[in-house]
């Protein structure tokens, strides 16, 4: 049986991959924020497949300690399933709250690379995997984007980095890019849950199982086999032109 470390399993996608990793046999660790939900969710997946860790990923002795911790039959990870993160705000930059853009370099960035530099060594002695969740916004840039798409721009490019000092020890790396996900998200980004609402409301997004049974897939695949990259958009969503600034 193979074990996986879900981040920011509380809510979308990273909830959406537990779920679907212990439907599929694995064990799984969910760690995230909010105790009471991940404790909703011990109940319901039960607990010699779901160990829940309630802590926030910002914080360095924690993230050592959760997975100094680790209880018998979770120790070994086989897959590190980078998940959690967050965008906050829609200003542009110079509008912007610096402390939401640190919030999310902390999130996004540092705890993500340390997440991954903690758990390295055990994931290359068992020829282990990890997915780091960036998103469309690496790939192309939007107003209001900012140091969001910046730090999916890092995940992205980590993965890729990765693979390469990760060559002949058998590691998998992915990067999986969703664009719209009718998830917590953008509640938490724009602080609104009815724009959030407006925002999905006729168009059919993706929601967090699409992405989680895309991770599973991944990360079911062959040991041969690497996807490095893949990204995802609903087929309402699509491209939008550059902007042109006129004089007068
Ligand atoms: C955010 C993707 O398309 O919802 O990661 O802006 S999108």
């Amino acid at each position: 049986m193979k074990t996986a470390i879900v981040t920011g399993a509380t809510a979308g996608i990273g909830e959406a991959a537990v779920r679907a990793f212990a439907g599929a046999g694995w064990r799984v660790i969910g760690t995230g924020r909010r105790a009471d939900r991940l404790e909703a969710l011990a109940d319901e997946i039960g607990r010699d497949t779901l160990h829940t860790i309630a802590f926030d990923i910002r914080d360095e002795a924690a993230r050592e300690q959760a997975l100094r911790d680790l209880p018998d039959g979770f120790r070994d990870v086989d897959l590190l399933v980078n998940n959690a993160g967050l965008a906050l705000g829609t200003a542009p930059a110079q509008e912007t709250k610096l402390d939401d853009w640190m919030t999310m370099i902390d999130t996004n960035v540092v705890a993500l690379v340390a997440m991954t530099r903690l758990l390295l060594p055990g994931l290359i002695a068992r020829k282990g995997a990890i997915i780091n969740l960036s998103s469309v916004a690496a790939n192309y840039p939007y107003t209001g984007g900012n140091v969001y798409g910046a730090t999916k721009a890092f995940a992205r490019q980590f993965s890729l980095c990765l693979r390469s000092d990760l060559h002949g020890t058998g590691v998998r790396v992915t990067s999986i890019e969703p664009g719209m996900v009718e998830t917590e998200f953008t509640t938490v980004r724009t602080g609104d849950k009815a724009a959030s609402d407006k925002l999905y409301a006729g168009s059919n997004p993706m929601t967090g199982e699409d992405i989680a049974q895309t991770m599973l897939w991944v990360a079911s695949l062959p040991p041969h086999l690497n996807i490095n990259s893949l990204e995802l958009m609903p087929v309402s969503q699509s491209f939008a032109g550059f902007q042109v600034a006129r004089e007068g």
